[in-house]
């Protein structure tokens, strides 16, 4: 099945309400269609008569060595769109070999989560997704919670000083999660009564101390999600960022952003011989996957159609999305004559009408 087959799936599977929420991005959306569209402004330059039979396509990531330079995404509220949930997305990224970003917001928790993943793979590589929580100790507690999981590298999105708004959620009424659903993860932190949740943090007043000292409360690797000015790139290998993920969170905070994959190159310049740069927003096809490779990023991000696969198919329809990506991704290679992942340069770039 094709990514635009799972898309369709998806959405005559989801109630409407849910749909939306995974589909919709901030303000008129500009910034979500330019993710996608953006792509279709750069093009690959093959080279010729320098490839092989077959391709390696293993990248090394912070904490990882993975077998395609593919990495689930973090997206939120799993067991609204599949009853298997975070489970299933797990699951499928550890029996495709590829590293599953599992987040803050899942609907299971991060030990289940990883559980999951080690039922297919015996060491998957699961990272988790934080929010810097403007009390330290609760930062913390969710550090020991994915460190006690066995998760293998932090995320620290940074990108959400307060939570966006989607045009879709906001017209749907969509502000909570029905009944029997929760963000899991949120469970049992210190200050609450036990068994109770607090709300997902989001708080303009945290800085690059907050972020430091994040990386020095644990061992694990911590990379850095939603930078899109290459001096915050900088900033974030200054206060210890194993890796920096380019992202505008898919369209879905600031309505004024470029597009994530043109903020790529800059960021490539500030720090990509520090640290991998990662990307995420609008990837949906293994050409994108190329491209991406080609500007300097380590490895992309994907988001929404692991979700479609997942609400269309489960652990299944998950793995079709990361199957069909690494196909198309391992054909592209083939095509522009390159044999592993770095083949893949600059100077095979160029933008749709501009002549080099
Ligand atoms: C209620 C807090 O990343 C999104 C998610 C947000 C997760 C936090 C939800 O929808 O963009």
């Amino acid at each position: 099945m094709t990514l635009r087959a799972l898309h369709d799936a998806a959405r005559r599977t989801l109630d409407p309400v849910h749909f939306d929420y995974l589909a919709g991005g901030t303000g008129e959306e500009r910034v979500l269609a330019d993710n996608e569209r953006a792509f279709d402004r750069y093009l690959l330059l093959p080279r010729v008569l320098c490839g092989s039979e077959t391709r390696d396509t293993a990248v090394d990531l912070p904490g990882a060595r993975r077998t395609a330079p593919v990495v689930v995404a973090p997206t939120a509220f799993h067991r609204l769109m599949h009853p298997d949930g975070e489970r299933a997305a797990a699951r499928a990224a550890a029996a495709e070999g590829v590293v599953l970003v599992t987040g803050t917001a899942a609907t299971t928790a991060v030990d289940g989560v990883v559980e999951a993943a080690r039922e297919a793979d015996p060491d998957p590589a699961v990272w988790f997704q934080l929010y810097l929580h403007p009390r330290q100790e609760v930062t913390e507690a969710l550090v020991r919670r994915a460190e006690t999981a066995g998760c293998t590298a932090l995320v620290v999105t940074v990108d959400s000083p307060v939570f966006g708004r989607h045009t879709r959620d906001l017209r749907n009424g969509f502000t909570d999660l029905p009944p029997g659903y929760a963000a899991e993860n949120m469970r049992d932190l210190p200050g609450a009564p036990p068994g109770s949740l607090i709300d997902i943090p989001m708080s303009p007043a945290l800085s690059w101390r907050d972020f430091g000292e994040t990386v020095r409360m644990t061992s694990l690797p911590v990379l850095v999600k939603g930078v899109l000015h290459p001096a915050d790139a900088r900033l974030a290998v200054e206060h210890g960022a194993a890796g920096v993920i380019v992202s505008n969170h898919g369209g879905r905070q600031c309505d004024a952003v470029p597009a994530a994959v043109d903020c790529l190159p800059a960021v490539v310049g500030a720090v990509a011989d520090r640290v991998p740069v990662l990307l995420d927003g609008g990837v949906r096809r293994g050409s994108d996957v190329a491209v991406a490779l080609a500007l300097g990023a380590a490895a992309v991000g994907v988001g929404r159609p692991v979700v479609w696969g997942l609400a269309a198919g489960g652990e299944a329809g998950v793995r079709a999305v990361l199957g069909a990506l690494r196909d198309e991704y391992d054909h592209t290679l083939a095509l522009c004559g390159g044999r592993r992942n770095t083949d893949l340069t600059k100077d095979m770039i160029v933008r749709r009408g501009e002549t080099w």
